[in-house]
């Protein structure tokens, strides 16, 4: 894209969003107006020189400031702020052709709707039916544009593949001849983004053509790309995506070799297949077997025999991306990674007292009802005003209620008094020390000034992190998988500054961010350092992310004991505890 285009899309995102937001009149037409300017101009932007540009009509301080901002950076910093008040599915909804901004603001507030996906589920049960202004029509046609809508190929996030694929297992599951099934490829490794799913089943070869009917025919299955007897490809448009799926129908004796191979990586594959040739064997999708006579197979039923055979324990998919996982697992130094089940407490949630969609009861009872021993109520500071952040005035209030609900549920679950309190550009944080004193927990996050330089980002999460208060630095680089690249701080730096501080890094598990990612929570894990698993869950739906999570922690190496979401209760509070009484 060009400048001018790229700018002009920018800025008439802002349009957009300030619309959804309900933001000033005055404000939505100038950026509409500049996005107009910026699609008129009959140079690139880049070109023109400033004063030139100054001296044309419609062009002010503050998008000459814009439009310098974007040509240092590539990114508009009001912009960036902007679209981190609202839920990133909101954003995809302002792309359904046929949905404008006031539609999307109705369903969002209304209706609750939060992303494309959301919207299929609404419109195919029902539940929309007396919503003013949506008639079946109108809904009809949006079912419709929603189908056609984001088929721009490319990878897709880890949250939207993974129920997909699961759906795909749940329809093949229980046919005639299937004895074992899994998605094997990325997926299973628990990349953050997935190029296409992998299936795979093992079942007698009289069975394969009648499985493969069946997948060519599921209703998701868009087009049929390949039908074979052995393997076949499907694309589908589910959930706002067009993915491409995979499904490989293998003899169940070798089923271990088979899930091998096609979970990966290649560059796994390829340090295991010298491995074996070391050891005079062959490696295969089929098998391992003896190199000079393939018939005297060696082992191929299960992946822990063939891995067995190779002189290694079996590794968890997760870590096979050739970083030094085979050298650990020949020395049986592989660590015992963190399980889903290990995960005992959210400590970064949201309520309606700022922009969740939950009270604090609610919220409470659900993360109880998972089986947590304790949950910490961490609203917006005041400087997010767009997710209708605390002020001082407000959050002290609102201790007082978290304080209430916590008394009303104890022996059910911890309620702790928090904040997610905002990292200012300067490394300062949004409340006053005396506050966050009053405080159980403190994250602290950055969200805006997200495209700052690299040194500067740097020394600002080094404040934060210094700051005596802060237990947890939240999505510390604001990144958003495959639409912002956030901060990119000096990692190294940060999580040795974290360790000696005594301050955990968190992994936040809404699949958008995955902030930190795999490298740089085993940077944190070597530093040691402690990691927090959280949802940052604005609303019930947004429990199911917490696996994303853990798939990353386990990526980076990650056992329970990393990580402060799986310590008992006791020991939580006195860790907790224990950060309080450090400070001077
Ligand atoms: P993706 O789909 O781009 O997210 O990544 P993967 O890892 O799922 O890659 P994909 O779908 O192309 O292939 C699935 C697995 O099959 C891959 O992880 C390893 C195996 N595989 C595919 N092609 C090759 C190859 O040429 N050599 C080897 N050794 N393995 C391969
Ligand atoms: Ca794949
Ligand atoms: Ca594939
Ligand atoms: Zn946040």
């Amino acid at each position: 894209m060009s400048n001018n285009a790229s700018l002009a899309a920018i800025f008439q995102q802002m349009a957009d969003v300030n619309q959804v937001i309900d933001g000033n009149r005055f404000k939505t037409n100038a950026y509409q107006r500049a996005a107009r300017l910026m699609k008129d101009l009959t140079r690139d932007v880049g070109e023109i020189d400033p004063k030139d540009l100054a001296a044309m009509e419609g062009v002010g301080k503050g998008l000459l400031e814009k439009i310098g901002q974007f040509l240092a950076t590539g990114q508009v910093e009001e912009h960036q702020q902007m679209i981190d008040n609202v839920p990133p599915g909101v954003l995809a909804l302002l792309d359904v052709p046929g949905l404008g901004p006031k539609g999307v603001a109705q369903l969002w507030r209304e209706a609750g709707i939060e992303s494309v996906g959301d919207l299929k589920g609404k419109i195919a049960d029902g539940s929309l039916a007396q919503l003013k202004g949506f008639g079946k029509k109108k809904l009809e046609n949006l079912s419709k544009s929603i189908a056609f809508a984001e088929s721009a190929g490319g990878r897709v996030h880890l949250g939207n593949a993974m129920p997909l694929a699961l759906a795909v297992i749940e329809a093949l599951c229980d046919l005639p001849g299937v004895e074992k099934i899994d998605y094997a490829g990325s997926l299973r490794r628990g990349k953050e983004t997935i190029g296409d799913i992998d299936i795979l089943i093992g079942a007698p070869g009289k069975y394969a053509a009648s499985i493969m009917e069946v997948f060519v025919g599921l209703p998701f299955a868009q087009e049929v790309l390949v039908q074979g007897e052995t393997k076949s490809s499907i694309r589908t448009d589910d959930e706002t995506m067009r993915i491409q799926i995979d499904l490989r129908v293998v003899d169940p004796a070798g089923y271990g070799a088979a899930l091998m191979y096609f979970t990966g990586s290649k560059e796994h594959n390829v340090k295991l297949r010298e491995r074996a040739q070391a050891m005079g064997y062959s490696l295969n999708e089929y098998a391992l077997s003896h190199k000079d006579d393939k018939s005297k197979v060696v082992a191929r039923a299960t992946e822990q025999e063939v891995y067995k055979a190779l002189n290694l324990v079996w590794i968890a998919p997760e870590l096979r991306e050739d970083r030094g996982e085979i050298t650990l697992g020949s020395n049986g130094e592989l660590p015992k990674l963190i399980e889903l089940s290990d995960i005992r407490a959210d400590l970064h949630t949201h309520t309606t007292a700022s922009d969740g969609r939950w009270s604090i009861e609610e919220n409470a009872l659900a993360m109880a009802a998972r089986g947590y021993h304790t949950v910490a109520i961490t609203d917006h500071s005041k400087g997010q005003a767009q997710a209708n952040g605390l002020n001082e005035e407000r959050l002290v209030r609102h201790i007082h209620a978290v304080r209430k609900v916590a008394k009303k549920l104890r022996g059910k679950i911890n309620v702790l008094a928090g904040s997610e309190v905002d990292i200012l550009a300067d490394g300062t944080l949004d409340y006053a020390d005396e506050l966050l004193a009053e405080l159980d927990v403190v994250v602290a996050s950055p969200h805006a000034a997200l495209s700052q330089e690299p040194k500067k980002a740097t020394a600002r999460l080094l404040k934060a992190i210094e700051n005596p208060y802060v237990t947890i630095l939240g999505h510390p680089t604001g990144r958003l998988v495959l639409r912002r690249e956030g901060l990119s701080p000096d990692m190294d730096a940060l999580v040795k500054a974290a360790a000696a501080r005594g301050v955990a890094m968190e992994i936040n598990a809404n699949h958008w961010r995955l902030d930190l990612r795999d490298t740089h929570a085993r940077a944190a894990i070597q530093a040691g350092c402690k990691l927090a698993i959280n949802t940052d869950a604005h609303g019930p739906g947004d429990l199911s992310q917490i696996p994303y999570g853990v798939l990353t922690a386990r990526r980076a190496g990650a056992t329970a004991g990393d990580v402060i979401n799986c310590m008992g209760a006791d020991e939580l509070q006195q860790w907790l505890q224990k950060k309080v009484q450090k400070q001077p």
